[in-house]
């Protein structure tokens, strides 16, 4: 059998990256802050947005597009407190922009303040695709195990946050925050770490502050007067 090599002389996801670059200019513009969510199937994506939407009730507004293979079982829970539209992949193991962008459109392109993409659960796949967002957050829960962020690098490599779960299970489990959080710096040495229980709303203040600043931030870098 004879083997070819065949030289691909430009980027192949170029497109993808310029249209998830335009729509993050867009919805950041108009003051939306888009934020994927990202973690291993169970670690408790949904229950932390439930949390967060019972939080920014009143003072923030905020819409949750949400990825599954099958189901629509995560937006029956969130409905009740936000808008909230679920994507259903088919069996793709992740989201990619143009269902990202067929959600927002049915939900009515909301201008809300915060846009959260649940992920599909996953920890390799999702951390290829630019869905547009202006902070990743991967999340860790406790029952995981603290080994994680060196077994799947390019997860941590690409988050600007990484939130540990479940902090209510530590007493019972050999987990420890520091060595995942060390684990983790070697790999984004910049990235943000915090922890909470979203089960018992602990650290979900902490967590909603951590938006709120990240919010503003990005506010204040689209309304700065341009360079001359
Ligand atoms: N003890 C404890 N359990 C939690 C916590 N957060 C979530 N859980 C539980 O973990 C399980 C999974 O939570 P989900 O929020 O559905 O997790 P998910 O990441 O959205 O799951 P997928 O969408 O299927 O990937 C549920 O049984 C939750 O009740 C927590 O802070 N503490
Ligand atoms: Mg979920």
């Amino acid at each position: 059998m004879t083997r070819r090599t065949i030289i691909v002389k430009r980027d192949v996801q170029a497109k993808g990256k310029a249209n998830a670059a335009a729509e993050r200019e867009r919805l950041g513009r108009r003051g939306t802050l888009v934020i994927n969510i990202l973690s291993s199937p169970g670690a408790g994506k949904t229950t932390l947005l439930e949390a967060t939407a019972r939080h920014f009730a009143g003072r923030r507004t905020m819409a949750v597009l949400v990825g599954d293979l099958e189901t629509d079982r995560d937006a029956q829970r969130l409905a009740p407190l936000v808008p909230t539209v679920q994507l259903t992949t088919g069996g793709a193991c992740h989201l990619e922009l143009p269902l990202v962008q067929q959600g927002l459109t049915a939900l009515g392109d909301p201008a809300v303040d915060f846009l959260f993409i649940e992920n599909v659960g996953n920890l390799v796949c999702p951390a290829s695709h630019d869905l547009a967002e202006h902070l990743r957050v991967v999340l860790v829960s406790t029952t995981e195990g603290d080994d994680k962020p060196g077994k799947y690098p390019k997860m941590f490599r690409t988050s600007q946050a990484m939130v540990i779960t479940k902090t209510d299970l530590l007493p019972y489990l050999p987990f420890s925050v520091d060595a995942v959080t060390e684990d983790a710096r070697q790999i984004q040495p910049q990235l943000d770490v915090l922890s909470l229980s979203a089960l018992h709303e602990s650290g979900v203040s902490d967590w909603c502050e951590y938006l709120e600043q990240q919010y503003q931030r990005q506010l204040a870098a689209y309304h700065e007067p341009a360079a001359k």
